[in-house]
């Protein structure tokens, strides 16, 4: 299918998306988040990509969900037509993980996008914020609630009561972002943490993902017991008798996702 706001690149077990409204900063609009959707579920049926990365442009990932699309809705208009929930729904759907690489802008719904990413590599300009307070609203699809488990309350209250922007180095600092690299160098870095990540068994990788994600739901107790009967799980698959016997025998691992 050929998409309008986005790009997508599938390549060596990688599917790369990429934002593409340059000219609204890549605001998340019913269009582009359907098509995000769409290719995400395509990526998550396609046999051969094993990590997906979803990236913006340089100058921003996305400065949010579209203002000129929500700006004469009613609460009818947006109660009724549950705004991006479809969406959103089918992201965390996805069971293989999904790498932001975000470079400028990541405000309101496009900060709220690569958190529900697995993981996110800034660049050195990337700029993550809730401004919705700034619009009259409040964050809708995780600010509030994602972002204060990720960095605590003390800096998700800053962030949405001000509307600040973060900076990369502070995003890191905070446990936000898991790295930051200068900017020329932000997809090699993202799609070589992919290309890595793609390498592995890919049951392994989805367990992994399962228990990482348990650990935002459940109360510790229930998540180590979670954890404990993922790795006994693990003892049924060739993967864990071929990355054991590797390692032994002092060679690459060959995985075959059995
Ligand atoms: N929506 C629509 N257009 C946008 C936009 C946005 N969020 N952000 C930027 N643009 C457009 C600008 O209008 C401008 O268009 P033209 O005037 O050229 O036609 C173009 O992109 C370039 O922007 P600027 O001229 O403003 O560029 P600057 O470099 O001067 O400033 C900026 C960049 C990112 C600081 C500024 O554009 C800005 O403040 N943008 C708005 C950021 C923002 O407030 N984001 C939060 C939006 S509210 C929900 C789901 C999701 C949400 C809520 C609920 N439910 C499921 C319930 C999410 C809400 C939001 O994200």
């Amino acid at each position: 299918m050929a998409y309008e706001t986005i790009n997508l690149d599938v390549d060596d077990h990688i599917a790369l998306i990429t934002l593409n409204r340059p000219d609204a900063l890549n605001a998340l609009n019913d269009v582009l988040m359907g098509e995000l959707a769409d290719a995400l579920k395509g990526a998550q049926e396609n046999e051969k990509v094993r990590c997906i990365v979803i990236t913006g442009s340089e100058k921003a990932f996305a400065a949010g969900a579209d203002i000129s699309m929500m700006k004469d809705k009613s609460f009818v208009d947006v109660f009724s037509g549950d705004l991006f929930t479809p969406e959103t729904d089918q992201i965390m759907r996805v069971r293989k993980p999904i790498i932001a690489a975000v470079s400028g802008y990541a405000l309101g719904g496009g900060c709220e996008l690569a958190m529900m990413c697995d993981f996110i590599i800034a660049s050195e300009t990337a700029k993550f914020g809730q401004p919705e307070i700034n619009l009259g609203v409040v964050a809708g699809i995780g600010g509030t609630q994602r972002l204060t488990r990720l960095v605590g309350k003390s800096k998700a209250m800053d962030m949405n009561l001000t509307g600040r922007f973060m900076d990369a180095e502070e995003a890191e600092r905070a446990g936000l972002v898991s790295r930051v690299v200068p900017v020329k160098k932000l997809m090699d870095e993202a799609m070589g943490a992919a290309a890595k990540i793609a390498e592995k068994s890919m049951i392994t990788v989805m367990v992994v993902k399962e228990a990482v994600n348990r650990a935002y739901e459940v109360p510790l107790r229930e998540g180590l017991l979670f954890e404990r009967r993922a790795f006994h799980s693990l003892f049924a698959t060739e993967d864990q008798k071929e990355g054991m016997a590797a390692f032994v025998e002092k060679r690459e691992a060959q995985f075959r996702d059995r």
